[in-house]
């Protein structure tokens, strides 16, 4: 009797252990970030051999991408050759027929796994989500023995949100081409499908305009703390472009203005609205009107400035060379931007007048259109005409998003208390600001787009999108330390239903990408809610 009921607690424990171990063979256990919207597993296992071999189904440059990419990244840890062909393989890539979608579904069996969508990018998707259904160790470089098995099941998904969006800030500081595309790679691990490139701002002009050549010149000087600036090329940022496309990501540039322009009112002083009077004075147009007369006389220009404070510069909103140069600006990036929108930022133009604001952004907005394109701007451009598909970007204000609401137009979800990756986790947080919160790892995870502001429902929202502004961040390390775990955080946020996220599985799925960072190389910041 004794020894029957001590053989039946060493099965339960075995069995309870089993099934909550997160290296036990289920595929709900293996740790995927962003939750796909259904999984079910089955007995049994795929294992990949040195035999293995790709097979694309369908015809499409990307969907070769797809395949070769796919093999790069599991050669180097298994040391298998893993041919890539149209003729046979058990790894499987199909491109299916209908309406091309993000949608894709992974089946998973012990003879062969298939990954199908009508799209590219679903199959983009697809992959990434079979990667993190390997062991851990499949992100490392060089061969390790393992056995790459995987638990057979099938995954069906799809995104929830259309635009899911990270942003850097390269103006206050210049972030490398290096890190840039070490960023992208993240977010394509994470299905994000923007990146925004906040690219001027006071501190820093950062993209080459060559109708203009002094915003690179002297504009992109600096950077906050007077260290050495820098700017991206016409021709490097193609190669950002290029790059984020490859991992099925669009780019949205920002110009920020008629505030935080200080950058290029450094490098041309016909652009500042101040004018110099006769007798050698200066006066500002936020002060009252100009004397039109004395218009044609130069402002002198602003000076480089590499502090943090915001809310001090504005462009001339009255004066037509405003106009040139912006139009200038847009025609030249617009032809460096396949996707389809121009972010015209908007925020804290707390020197420009109301009017002249109001003026300024309706404007811009024809400019864009003119150009083909649709603006997206800072919550502030809804208190001005929107044109239609123009996107107001939620980061402050509640009656903001619901003016653009009220407007018939979308809105993208940053709220800078749960999205805005340069707040710190909590009072001992080595970087970061904290004007609008801590934002511990759960409170970046623990929201609802649909819910969080008030009248702003489902159907308003284009997407979601986690910034990084970079005042007090200076290096790759401090990027992955502010952004690493929160943007798995708001990737799922951003890609899976509310109904399907939970707060204490995502713990657990979180504590097995942190493997994977350690084995990239990326230093997270190892936040004290997570079993790590
Ligand atoms: C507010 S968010 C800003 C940025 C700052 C950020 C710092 C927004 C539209 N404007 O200029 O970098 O706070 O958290």
């Amino acid at each position: 009797m004794k020894y029957t009921l001590w053989t039946l607690a060493v099965l339960a424990v075995l069995s309870s252990s089993s099934c909550q171990s997160p290296d036990s063979n289920r595929l709900e256990d293996a740790g995927i970030i962003p939750i796909p919207s259904a999984i079910s597993s089955a007995s049994g296992v795929f294992e990949l051999g040195d035999d293995s071999s790709i097979q694309l189904m369908g015809t499409s440059e990307d969907l070769t991408r797809v395949g070769n990419y796919l093999a790069d990244k599991l050669r180097p840890a298994t040391g298998y050759d893993i041919p890539v062909s149209s003729g046979s393989g058990d790894l499987i890539l199909e491109l299916t027929d209908g309406e091309a979608s993000e949608k894709y579904s992974i089946e998973i069996t012990s003879e062969q796994v298939k990954i199908s969508s009508t799209s590219a990018a679903g199959l983009y998707y697809g992959m990434q989500t079979l990667i993190k259904a390997f062991p851990v160790e499949i992100e490392n470089t060089s061969k390790v023995d393992v056995d790459w098995v995987l638990a057979n099941g099938t995954i069906e998904d799809e995104p929830e949100f259309a635009y899911r969006g990270a942003m850097l800030d390269v103006a206050r500081h210049f972030i490398s081409m290096e890190d840039v595309k070490h960023y992208i790679d993240q977010m394509g691990s994470l299905k994000f499908n923007y990146l925004h490139l906040h690219l001027s701002d006071d501190q820093g002009w950062r993209i080459e305009i060559k109708s203009w050549p002094k915003l690179t010149e002297i504009g992109g000087k600096t950077e906050v703390g007077g260290t050495e600036g820098g700017f991206y090329t016409q021709e490097e940022y193609s190669e950002i472009v290029d790059y984020a496309a490859d991992r099925f990501i669009t780019v949205v540039p920002e110009i920020d203005m008629p505030g935080h322009t200080n950058a290029a009112l450094a490098a041309y002083a016909e652009l500042n609205p101040g004018v110099n009077l006769p007798d050698g004075d200066f006066a500002t147009m936020t002060e009252g009107k100009i004397d039109f007369d004395i218009l044609d006389k130069n402002p002198e220009p602003a000076e480089l400035y590499t502090g943090i404070e915001v809310g001090f510069s504005t462009f001339a909103t009255n004066k037509e060379i405003t106009y040139t140069f912006v139009e200038d600006v847009i025609r030249e990036l617009v032809e460096l931007t396949p996707g389809p929108y121009i972010h015209i930022g908007g925020d804290e133009s707390h020197v420009t007048e109301k009017d002249d604001y109001i003026y300024f952004v309706e404007r811009v907005q024809e400019i864009v259109t003119k150009y083909g394109k649709k603006s997206i701007g800072w919550d502030e451009v809804a208190t001005a005409k929107l044109l239609p598909g123009t996107v107001a970007q939620f980061w402050a204000l509640e009656e903001n998003a619901k003016l653009a609401k009220e407007q018939g137009n979308q809105i993208l979800m940053s709220p800078a208390k749960r999205a805005y990756l340069d707040m710190q986790y909590d009072s001992t947080s080595r970087l970061g600001l904290h004007w609008a919160a801590y934002i511990e790892l759960d409170d970046a995870y623990n929201w609802d787009p649909a819910t969080y502001a008030d009248g702003i429902n489902k159907s308003d929202i284009l997407g979601v999108e986690a910034p990084l502004w970079t005042e007090t961040i200076a290096s790759r390390a401090d990027i992955e330390y502010m952004a690493f775990p929160r943007l798995a955080a708001l990737a799922e946020v951003a890609w899976s239903t509310n109904e399907r996220r939970n707060w204490e599985d995502f713990q657990k799925r979180i504590a097995q990408q942190g493997k994977r960072w350690d084995i990239n190389g990326i230093g997270f910041y190892r936040s004290p809610k997570v079993n790590w």
